[in-house]
């Protein structure tokens, strides 16, 4: 199977079929070496992301009012093991038919002093056409808003280049008041990560959660349905 477009559409389903809501295709070259935390002839063998993003429960959402609630906790865990599935389950078709794959994971840093990952799903996400980065720093979709949890695979196998969102948070300040940390300004470029961080640090200590996580400004975003 070589046609881009025909791949394109058998991958797509695929990750429907196993529960992911969003399909994007993004130019891993667009991207700068030093954004992704790789060896750079392994970036050069695998130029195509693909990005997935899951549609997270509503209804588990609605619950969460000023705090992560023990709901929403496990959710986050079980929506992580998921897709990681499905990035292994993409790898394991496309290496199937005789190319390269590589599945990052859904919720690991790499670097702890700067909290990174080995690439952003969300930048991967915005150049796949999936949405843009909202005040709240996250990927908003037009459909889901930031309600959504991301993966990648790079890949080797040829694939159409998804077009980008066009659309933006316009007047929309629906997440500014509701943070508990006031980390979310007008303008997304003074989000204050430091503020958010320390939040996230509080609940996971005073709510007992293992890891960070909050969900306050997810909820806030719920997109056009
Ligand atoms: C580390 C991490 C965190 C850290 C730090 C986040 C950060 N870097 O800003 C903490 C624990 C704070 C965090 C919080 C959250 N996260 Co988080 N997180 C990640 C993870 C694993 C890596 C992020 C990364 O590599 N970013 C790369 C850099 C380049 O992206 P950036 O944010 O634009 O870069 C800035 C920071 O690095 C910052 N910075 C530099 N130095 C330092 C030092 C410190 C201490 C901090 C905090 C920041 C910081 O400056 C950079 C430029 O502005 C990703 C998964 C992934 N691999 O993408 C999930 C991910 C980004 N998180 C996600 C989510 C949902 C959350 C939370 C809502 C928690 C929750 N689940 O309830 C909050 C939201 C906070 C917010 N509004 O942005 C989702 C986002 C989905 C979406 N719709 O966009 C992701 C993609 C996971 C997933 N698989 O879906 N997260
Ligand atoms: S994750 Fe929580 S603390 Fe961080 S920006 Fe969103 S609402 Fe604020
Ligand atoms: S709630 Fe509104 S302002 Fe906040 S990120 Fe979503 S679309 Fe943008």
């Amino acid at each position: 199977m070589t046609n881009p477009q025909e791949n394109v559409e058998k991958l797509k389903a695929l990750c429907h079929q196993w529960g992911g809501s969003l399909f994007g295709v993004a130019d891993l070259r667009s991207f700068k070496k030093e954004e992704i935390l790789l060896p750079p002839p392994l970036i050069d063998r695998l130029p195509y992301a693909i990005s997935v993003g899951f549609h997270l429960s509503d209804t588990i959402l609605e619950e969460v009012e000023n705090q992560p609630t023990p709901l929403y906790f496990h959710h986050y865990q079980r929506v992580n093991i998921l897709l990681d599935t499905i990035g292994l389950i993409v790898t394991s078709t496309i290496q199937d038919l005789g190319h390269q794959a590589m599945a990052i994971a859904a919720s690991q840093i790499v670097d702890w002093k700067n909290q990174k990952g080995h690439l952003s799903h969300k930048h991967v996400a915005r150049a796949a056409g999936l949405g843009w980065i909202g005040r709240n720093n996250l990927l908003v979709n037009e459909q889901f808003g930031s309600r959504i949890r991301l993966v990648t695979i790079l890949t080797g196998i040829p694939l159409v280049i998804s077009p980008p969102s066009t659309k933006d948070c316009s007047s929309c300040l629906d997440c500014l008041s509701v943070c508990p940390a006031e980390a979310i300004k007008e303008r997304q470029e003074d989000f204050d990560h430091l503020r958010c961080y320390e939040q996230l640090r509080t609940f996971a200590k005073t709510l007992h959660f293992s890891h960070n996580i909050c969900g306050v400004c997810v909820k806030a975003c719920r997109g056009k349905r």
